[in-house]
């Protein structure tokens, strides 16, 4: 209950509404220009527009090489109408290396929790990451820079840094096994093999994906990661019954974890 946690939420989930379009928060939408921030190239920040249940967590998303926020734009109002407050970028240039990218999440989540004009709805103590390809190579990095990132969501995850056994923040990885631009032999499971199993992690194949799965929506990845930043950014144990016991949706070709989650 909301006594137990007084970060949970929205009501209580179902399959149904982890897989719904939209969640139960209607969602208000504002766009930041690259001329009034600095680290990152602005973007757009969506909202649960009602204040009643008080702060969100907040989640910032990077799109990949040579993209821009409109490849990653259906998250937004995805994850905020669950009750986030999500942020997803454009970065400095669309060249930019998943180092790069990781900084620029960093430097978004300040703007969103020091700066912008939703500051007042977030608790900046419970932030987190995702992003496509280099984006997701760049949460890697900035759950590195920052371990006090509450969760990571890697989308078809890019990076030529394999090792990243010095992840504590909760991560999730998502990987297409079809995908030849960052194959999941040579990125996503080497990285989630990397990250300690002391920490909370799990990787989770789309059957027959490509790198591009993250670019349309996608209703397998959206309830999961949906799960993932409610079990650990808002501690909403209410969400543990879709990741432990792991899921066994039709479309999923592997999943590996460590759960439960405690
Ligand atoms: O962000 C991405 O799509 C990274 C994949 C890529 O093009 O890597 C080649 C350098
Ligand atoms: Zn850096
Ligand atoms: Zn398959």
């Amino acid at each position: 209950s909301a006594q137990e946690n007084p970060y949970e939420r929205g009501p209580d989930p179902t399959e149904n509404s982890i897989e719904a379009t939209r969640g139960p928060f209607a969602v208000s939408q504002t766009s930041v220009s690259s001329l009034v921030v600095t680290g990152f190239g602005g973007g757009t920040i969506y909202y649960p527009t009602s204040t009643a249940e008080g702060t969100f967590g907040a989640v910032a998303v990077s799109p990949g090489f040579t993209a821009t926020q409109s490849s990653i734009a259906w998250i937004g109002p995805r994850l905020a109408s669950q009750g986030f407050v999500v942020i997803t970028i454009d970065t400095l240039t669309v060249l930019d290396q998943p180092d790069s990218r990781g900084d620029q999440l960093l430097a978004a989540l300040d703007y969103l929790t020091q700066r912008s004009s939703v500051r007042g709805r977030i608790d900046a103590s419970r932030l987190a990451v995702s992003g496509h390809s280099m984006g997701g190579g760049g949460s890697l990095e900035a759950t590195e820079t920052r371990p006090s990132l509450q969760a990571s969501v890697p989308l078809a995850p890019w990076n030529a840094d394999k090792t990243w056994s010095s992840v504590r923040t909760p991560t999730f990885i998502i990987g297409g096994e079809s995908d030849s631009v960052a194959s999941v032999s040579s990125h996503s499971i080497p990285f989630y093999q990397s990250i300690p199993a002391a920490s909370e992690k799990a990787y989770m194949e789309l059957d027959g994906a490509s790198h591009f799965f993250p670019n349309t929506p996608n209703t397998t990845m959206a309830k999961y990661l949906i799960s993932w930043m409610k079990r650990f950014v808002d501690n909403d144990t209410r969400y543990e019954q879709f990741l432990c016991p792991p899921p066994n949706d039709s479309d999923i070709e592997e999943y590996r974890h460590t759960c439960p989650h405690v």
